[in-house]
């Protein structure tokens, strides 16, 4: 398997030389960030990002994230034009060499959290989720509480053209089902897994996070049946999955194992991170050791091995340590640790220890 690490481009105050030192590193997961979504990543910007990648000595093989327009995930007329959009930076993507396309397909919000800043007895800091302080929340107040303790950093996903009418959008969401806007799902891949097929990119859906409905917004991409329901809507290995593990983790009936040998060649991108689940619904983020969280990381890594699983992983979240300060989970420190636990897992597993 190949471990990658997530950047955020020139913006990232996390530079590719520092990345580069982490041990075992194979390359970066990144991004066009000034395309605004639905519409086409150009070639040439494309092209110039993954030039400095590569001058750096990384590689650049998986994009995070193409995200899909709200009008596609609505079933719009206009979502055709978006879906072309989408197709023809698929092809862009592919003339770079980029083999997986991580996306999401939840409405309005990306991830869901509801303290950015939630102190750990170790002084660190980390992202915390409670369902009963959003369940009479306006989410708008959300959003405000979120940008104000975001330390002034852009949050990966909430891109302001979802939230700056946020009412109106709940509105356009309003009549949502989950079985409809699994229609608007299809349709997607329906459309554009051929073009997958032809440029020998990867598509790999990330999972609700957390893995329940937020705000009464319909979610479908939570536990095992979804993952089948979607696998099996569109038969092609390039209709994959994203396996994080720390989003399908926060829900204790997800049996993460299952899932890895069930779904192995659909399975090409790997998010390894650990959650700490406090009671239903409930949970914070936590280091990527088995013990510090509610998630057997180990688990994990052995079923990747017994599926000889040859994709990507990178560490999700990390902390905030050593007086840190960046984009919320998205630290140099604690996700740099959580790379050297992974390649301590890999080699342990590798050489042949007893892994009973
Ligand atoms: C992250 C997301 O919350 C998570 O687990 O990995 O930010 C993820 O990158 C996107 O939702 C994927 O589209
Ligand atoms: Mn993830």
């Amino acid at each position: 398997m190949k471990i990658v690490f997530r950047w955020f481009g020139s913006d990232d105050r996390i530079t590719l030389d520092q990345i580069k030192q982490i041990p075992g590193i194979y390359g970066v997961v990144s991004a066009i960030y000034d395309v605004p979504v639905g519409e086409v990543w150009p070639f040439d910007k494309i092209k110039r990002l993954k030039k400095q990648i590569e001058n750096s000595g990384l590689k650049f093989e998986v994009v995070e994230s193409v995200n899909v327009h709200e009008d596609i995930k609505l079933g719009l007329p206009s979502r055709d034009r978006y879906i072309q959009n989408y197709k023809t930076t698929i092809e862009n993507l592919s003339k770079i060499g980029i083999k997986v396309v991580c996306y999401n397909f939840m409405p309005v919000f990306d991830w869901t959290r509801t303290d950015l800043n939630f102190k750990l007895e170790d002084g660190s800091n980390v992202l915390f989720y409670d369902d009963d302080k959003i369940k009479n929340l306006d989410p708008a107040r959300l959003v405000e509480e979120m940008e104000k303790h975001s330390g002034g950093f852009s949050l990966p996903g909430w891109e302001p053209y979802r939230l700056k009418d946020l009412k109106k959008l709940f509105d356009l969401y309003k009549d949502m089902t989950e079985e409809r806007l699994f229609k608007n799902l299809k349709y997607f891949l329906e459309q554009i897994i051929p073009t997958c097929e032809k440029c020998d990119v990867n598509m790999a859906i990330h999972p609700d996070d957390p893995p329940w409905s937020v705000f009464g917004l319909p979610r479908i991409v939570k536990n095992y049946d979804d993952l089948k329901r979607i696998t099996d809507a569109v038969k092609s290995k390039y209709n994959g999955i994203t396996l994080c593990t720390g989003s399908l983790g926060t829900n204790p009936k997800n049996d993460l194992v299952r899932m890895i040998k069930d779904f192995k060649e659909r399975i090409h991108f790997v998010h390894a991170r650990n959650v700490k689940i406090l009671s239903e619904k409930k949970f914070h983020e936590t280091a990527h050791l088995s013990s510090s969280g509610s998630i057997d990381l180990f688990k994990i890594m052995k079923s990747l091995h017994e599926i000889n699983f040859d994709g990507y992983i990178r560490p999700d979240h990390g902390r905030m340590i050593w007086n840190e300060t960046g984009r919320p989970g998205y630290g140099l420190y604690d996700r740099a640790l959580g790379i050297a636990y992974i390649n301590g897992l890999n080699e342990a597993i590798e050489k042949g220890c007893d892994t009973n």
